[in-house]
């Protein structure tokens, strides 16, 4: 079966010393980079904002995590992060991009946000990879980057909902945290979808 590899978000607002930094983010680059090197049909996906961006606290002269109850559903107010063509928007320089055969922008209108790589966060605005890994006779995909409760759980629900098989990377997914049981929530959400887990190493001895 044809397998697709999907890396979230490996970009330097999420990694120590970005904005919006998920803890030990960097640390699973050296997993991705392994897995890169033996899944031909790889995408990286790269959060890619407008300023003013919806999602940003600032645009809405709201405090950072606090909660936008106009927005259906309420959605999370992030600090300004990964605005396009800024350094912070940027791939992590760990992370070995010339490998990846596809890049993903998500997020780039300024109305409407988009965690996962799959539809945008309407729920029915598709990005085109459902059609891209179709056409390429993708039947599964492993998920593997940041952050675990947030892109990388959207991009993994929507990746069941499509009828593809998901493997989550466990060891190379890192998540925010930042209400304590978020990331293991994400997990229970993640395995009720019927996505299952497995170790890098486990996924590299398997080719
Ligand atoms: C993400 C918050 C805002 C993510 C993106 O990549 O998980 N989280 N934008
Ligand atoms: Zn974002």
């Amino acid at each position: 079966m044809e397998s697709a590899l999907i890396a979230v978000d490996i970009q330097n607002d999420f990694c120590p010393g970005g904005v919006l930094a998920v803890p030990d983010g960097d640390v699973i680059i050296p997993k991705v980079n392994a897995l890169l090197a033996e899944y031909p049909f790889s995408i990286l996906t790269q959060d890619w904002h407008p300023p003013m961006h919806c999602s940003f606290a600032s645009s809405k002269s709201l405090p950072p995590f606090s909660l936008d109850t106009s927005a259906t559903p309420p959605s999370v107010l992030w600090p300004d992060h990964c605005v396009a063509g800024t350094k912070g928007a940027d791939f992590h320089p760990a992370l070995q991009t010339w490998r990846a055969r596809f890049v993903l922008r998500k997020g780039t209108r300024k109305t409407l946000d988009s965690y996962s790589a799959f539809f945008e966060n309407d729920g029915v605005t598709p990005t085109g990879l459902a059609g891209l890994l179709a056409s390429l006779g993708v039947r599964r995909v492993l998920v593997c980057g940041l952050a675990t409760d947030y892109c990388v759980k959207a991009t993994a629900l929507d990746a069941r909902r499509v009828g593809l098989d998901v493997v989550v990377v466990e060891d190379a997914v890192r998540g925010i945290d930042a209400n304590s049981g978020d990331v293991a929530r994400a997990k229970e959400e993640m395995r009720a979808q019927g996505c299952t887990f497995a170790q890098t190493s486990e996924l590299l001895a398997k080719i």
